[in-house]
């Protein structure tokens, strides 16, 4: 049977853009990972978004003086184009604050409740008697209490990674005015991790397969005795606590976030016209969590909590992760990136200089799976022009040169009976290759897996080297022909196993030999067709300057300053003068006002536009009745009647609203009614 995997990447809070750290610790292997499963033929669907609710979202919105939503929105566009150009081939790309997450997230939180594992507790909150609310995580810093590292959030230290509350920082200080917090009582709902902690135990020793660093991680935070945590938050963006005494309070992003994997394989399913099928992958499949390393204990603890809290789906239990494979954090130029301090390379204008593929590849190369480790821009030289260039590239390249110079373009034609001991060879590394690589990708060791590309690649050149068909092909034009049948048929394997890395660069390679689909297994066989054309060859790769990498450098140095989030405001299209001319817009008088019979803000008026018409409107706010009563106004008066709140309205009174006030447009007193408008 094919195997079933729902693999996913970490949901990147979408109040900033994406740079190459990111890409290094949760996409780039993600996707890789992706990419092989799906030539291998397993049911595989990729799945992720944007993370959308908490405070990192509500601080950044103020900060740059916009909406939350307005934030969010831009991002969200931002992130799926970076991803697109860089070749994440997410199955679908959703966000948290759609409502099928919304719904979910909130189906997830009364299941937990029902089966008895939220409770309400009175809890004492750091609030800021100037700002006058509660702090949540990110709105309070001070020192963390376990390392003493200084100027840390409220929500998790980034030093030494222990996940906090607010009021356990030394020092706290409320990030809008500096305040040092008062502690003061509150209620949220928390969720009793204790329920699961044999449970969660067994399991995470049972996970032999996984990341030492993330088996180790998590056995130490179980062996300290789980504790109950605060799974609500006093803040207005997120997502409603469905219950009546929690309808101020939304759900802890934290708790509703992981849960977004869930609803963005749903928002698929419906898409792809299948609704359930979702169910196959998270009731019995294998899934695949891509994370950095600082959100460990959210999806190796407590999202394994919050499943085994919901209890049965329709009779059957939800999959807990089958593996977790967190990275360590990419570093550039030796110091971590700080996005408040400027300190980053970020993905659109690293797409903006080089081809996609050039970070993938260099990205693998110092993929930091075990260790923290550098991206470095000489270094990142390097490995293009040596590696990329001079060894890959240049392999398929000068193989398929060769044959359109000296075959006709065609691939020439293999004769068995002519195969020598280096032949011979060539073509049992060809046959290896595909599964070394393989074997090396299903365990997620991706940096091992190119080397074993790189290497391959070497002893192609070697193979090539050595039969000097540039000789050979004036003495012996028909071992000159096994030499380049088989050099073809070596470009294509490097081509295909490379697919998963370099999707773009390869696909170009394999178009020019004449491959266009093709499965992981066709690595490993000779199934060129002789004296089929081909393509013209172009170099695919070339070398960076050194001047390209001064300017990199220099930017990286004297980074351009922050730009604040622009949005857009809303353009409404430009439409034709008919289509203007269609609306019927008349004056009219105000006979009658009466309050809407089941509406707290909509009046009930009568019109006089030359006929008698009846009108619900929300101006109650705006206007007393009497200021009302016979005003000539403007209104449309061929609109489709809506019923609103059980009253027919049959026509719309035009009026302006700057977001504060609202005021009805107004006709001379001396206008006669019915007055059309042009
Ligand atoms: N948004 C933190 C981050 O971007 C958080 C991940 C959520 S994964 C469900 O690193
Ligand atoms: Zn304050």
């Amino acid at each position: 049977m094919r195997e079933r995997i729902l693999v996913t990447s970490a949901l990147p809070y979408a109040n900033g853009p994406l740079h190459v750290g990111h890409i290094a610790g949760a996409y780039l292997p993600a996707d890789t990972y992706v990419r092989y499963n799906r030539l291998a033929g397993a049911d595989i669907v990729y799945v992720g978004g944007t993370d959308e609710h908490g405070t990192a979202i509500e601080i950044k919105a103020l900060k740059d003086g916009v909406t939350p939503k307005e934030l969010v929105d831009f991002y969200y566009e931002d992130m799926k184009t970076d991803f697109k150009n860089l070749g994440i081939s997410y199955d679908n790309f959703s966000r948290t604050s759609l409502p099928v997450h919304h719904k979910t997230s909130q189906d997830f939180f009364l299941k937990i409740l029902k089966n008895g594992h939220i409770e309400r507790k009175t809890v004492t909150q750091a609030f800021c008697p100037k700002c006058n609310m509660f702090l949540a995580d990110r709105y309070v810093e001070g020192t963390c209490p376990a390392c003493s590292a200084p100027d840390q959030k409220g929500n998790q230290c980034e030093v030494c990674g222990k996940v906090l509350e607010p009021i356990e920082l030394v020092n706290p200080k409320c990030i809008t005015c500096s305040t040092t917090p008062e502690v003061k009582e509150t209620f949220q709902w928390f969720i009793r991790l204790s329920d699961f902690q044999d449970e969660l135990e067994v399991w995470m020793k049972s996970n032999k397969h996984w990341r030492p660093n993330v088996v180790n991680f998590c056995l130490n935070w179980i062996k300290e005795g789980l504790q109950d945590r605060a799974i609500t938050r006093d803040l207005q963006w997120g997502i409603k606590v469905p219950l009546e005494e929690g309808k101020d309070k939304v759900l802890y992003v934290w708790f509703e976030a992981v849960i977004g994997y869930v609803s963005s394989t749903k928002e698929w399913a419906e898409r792809m016209g299948k609704p359930d099928a979702w169910k196959d992958y998270w009731l019995d499949g294998k899934i695949v969590h891509f994370i950095g390393k600082d959100n460990i204990p959210f999806h190796a603890i407590m999202w394994p909590a919050f499943l085994l809290g919901y209890g049965e789906y329709e009779g059957r239990k939800w999959k807990l992760p089958y593996d977790v494979p967190a990275n360590e954090y990419l570093n550039i130029g030796g110091k971590k990136t700080s996005t408040s301090r400027n300190w980053a390379i970020w993905l659109g204008d690293f797409l903006k200089d080089f081809p996609p593929d050039y970070l993938r590849y260099y990205l693998t190369t110092v993929a930091p799976e075990s260790r923290d480790s550098d991206f470095l821009w000489e270094d990142f030289q390097k490995r293009i022009n040596d590696e990329l260039n001079d060894i890959i590239g240049n392999f398929v390249h000068r193989s398929i040169t060769f044959a359109y110079n000296n075959f006709d373009g065609k691939i020439p034609s293999l004769d068995k009976s002519l195969l020598d001991d280096d032949d011979k060879e060539a073509i049992k590394n060809m046959e290896e290759i595909g599964t070394k690589v393989s074997d090396l990708i299903k365990v997620f060791k991706m940096k091992d897996a190119l080397k074993e590309v790189v290497s391959f690649a070497k002893s192609c050149n070697r193979y090539f080297d050595k039969k000097e068909p540039w000789k050979l092909v004036k003495t012996d034009k028909a071992k000159a022909a096994n030499t380049i049948y088989i050099s073809l048929e070596l470009a294509k394997t490097l081509s295909m196993v490379l697919n998963p890395f370099l999707p773009f660069s390869t696909e170009k390679m394999l178009k020019e030999i004449g491959i266009s689909k093709f499965v992981w297994d066709d690595s490993a066989k000779l199934l060129l067709e002789q004296g089929k054309s081909l393509g013209k060859p172009e170099p695919i790769f070339s070398k960076v300057p050194d001047e390209e990498i001064k300017r990199q450098v220099q930017k990286l140095d004297n980074p351009a300053p922050m730009k604040k989030t622009l949005v857009k405001k809303e353009e409404k299209p430009m439409i034709p003068f008919d289509e203007f001319a269609k609306l019927d817009i008349r004056t009219g008088k105000i006979i009658s006002v009466d309050d809407h019979p089941k509406a707290d803000k909509l009046y009930v008026m009568k019109i006089d536009v030359g006929e008698e018409r009846t009108i619900v409107a929300g101006i109650k706010s705006y206007y007393k009745k009497e200021e009302l009563i016979g005003k000539k106004i403007v209104a449309i008066c061929n609109l489709e009647p809506a019923t609103i709140r059980g009253v027919k309205s049959e026509a719309m009174l035009l009026a302006a609203d700057d977001g504060k006030l609202v005021s009805l447009l107004e006709a001379d007193k001396e206008m006669k009614t019915g007055a059309k408008i042009r």
